[in-house]
C-alpha cells in the first residue's frame, strides 16, 4: 500500500511512520490523517514489534492544516475532531511500542500525536507545544487529557493557556521529552531504541504498554486490577517460561 503523504517503511520488525507533507510542514489534513490509519493499520497487520512516528524534512508535524480547518462548519469541525481522534486513538492502542521522533516543530495536533506515542525522543532543535490557544481553539485531538497525565497539572495548564512553545531542553525537564539528542543523531538513536524495543518479549511488552494504558482509561483501582489480570495472564507463555528459565540458568532468552 501506497499514500501521498505517509510513507511506511520498515527495518526488520520496526515499522516507521513518516508524515510526508514537507511543503506545508507535515501540517495534518484529512487524506494525511485517514493515510495515517490505514498505514497504522497495516504496521500492526504486519506484526510490528515497535513503531517509530515522524516526520519528512524539518517538522515533526506542524499541527492540523489550519488553511483547512478555517472555514469548518460545527459539524464538519466535529467530524475533523474524530478523524484525528481516531488516529491518536490507533497510536496509543497499537499493539507494540511506539516512539516519536520529533525532529522539528510539534505544534498542536502534531503535539497530540506525539502525545500519544508511548516515548518521545526530541532532537536539539525541536520546538513542541499545544499552541491552539493563539487560533481561538483548544487541543482537540486529546492534550487535555493526555498532556497533564505526562507532565503534571500545573505545567499542563500552562502550556495549553499560554500556548507555550517548549525547546527541547525544557521539555525533557519537564518530562514530555523522555531525551533529547543532536539533530543529526536522532535518526540513530530512535533506531536504537526502536530496536531494543523490538527485541522484548513482545506478548509481555504488549500487556504492560495495555496496564500502562489503563491508568489512562479509568480510576486507579481499575486499572489496578486491569494490571493484576494482565500480568496472571503471561504466566505459562512460552516468552514467561523461556525468560525466567534463561535467568536461571544464566543464558540469553530465545523470546518468540
Ligand atoms: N497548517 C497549514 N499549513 C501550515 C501549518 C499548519 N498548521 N504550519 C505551517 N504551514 C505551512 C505554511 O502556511 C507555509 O505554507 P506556504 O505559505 O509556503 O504555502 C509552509 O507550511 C511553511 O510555513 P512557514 O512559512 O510559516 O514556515 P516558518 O519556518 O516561517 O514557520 C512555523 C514555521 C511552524 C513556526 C509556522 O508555520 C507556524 O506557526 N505554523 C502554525 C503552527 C500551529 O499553530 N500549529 C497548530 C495548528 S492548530 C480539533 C481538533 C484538533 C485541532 C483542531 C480542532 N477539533 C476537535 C475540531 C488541532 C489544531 C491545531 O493543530
Amino acid at each position: 500500500m501506497t499514500w501521498e503523504a505517509v510513507r511506511l517503511e520498515w527495518d526488520g520488525d520496526v515499522a516507521t511512520l513518516t508524515v510526508d507533507r514537507p511543503d506545508a510542514l507535515n501540517a495534518l489534513n484529512v487524506e494525511t490523517l485517514e493515510a495515517m490509519n490505514e498505514a497504522l493499520a497495516a504496521a500492526a497487520n504486519d506484526g510490528a514489534r515497535a513503531l517509530v512516528l515522524t516526520g519528512a524534512g524539518e517538522s515533526f508535524i506542524a499541527g492540523a492544516d489550519i488553511k483547512y480547518m478555517q472555514s469548518l462548519s460545527p459539524e464538519e469541525g466535529q467530524e475533523w475532531g474524530e478523524l484525528g481522534h481516531s488516529v491518536a486513538d490507533a497510536l496509543e492502542a497499537f499493539p507494540a511500542p511506539t516512539v516519536a521522533a520529533v525532529n522539528g516543530y510539534a505544534f498542536g495536533g502534531g503535539c497530540e500525536m506525539a502525545l500519544a506515542c508511548d516515548l518521545r525522543v526530541g532532537a536539539e532543535s525541536a520546538l513542541i507545544g499545544n499552541t491552539e490557544i493563539d487560533l481561538g481553539i483548544i487541543p482537540g485531538w486529546g492534550a487535555t487529557q493526555r498532556l497533564p497525565r505526562l507532565v503534571g497539572d500545573e505545567t499542563a495548564r500552562r502550556m495549553i493557556f499560554l500556548g507555550e512553545r517548549l525547546d527541547a531542553e525544557t521539555a525533557e525537564r519537564e518530562g514530555l521529552f523522555g531525551e533529547v539528542v543532536p539533530d543529526d543523531e536522532l535518526d540513530a538513536r530512535v533506531a536504537e531504541l526502536a530496536g531494543q524495543l523490538a527485541a522484548k518479549p513482545a506478548f509481555a511488552v504488549r500487556a504492560a504498554k495495555q496496564s500502562i494504558n489503563q491508568h489512562h482509561e479509568g480510576p486507579l483501582a481499575a486499572g489496578l486490577a486491569y494490571e493484576k489480570r494482565a500480568f496472571a495472564s503471561l504466566f505459562g507463555s512460552h516468552d514467561q517460561r523461556e525468560g525466567m528459565a534463561a535467568f536461571i540458568e544464566d543464558r540469553e532468552a530465545d523470546f518468540e
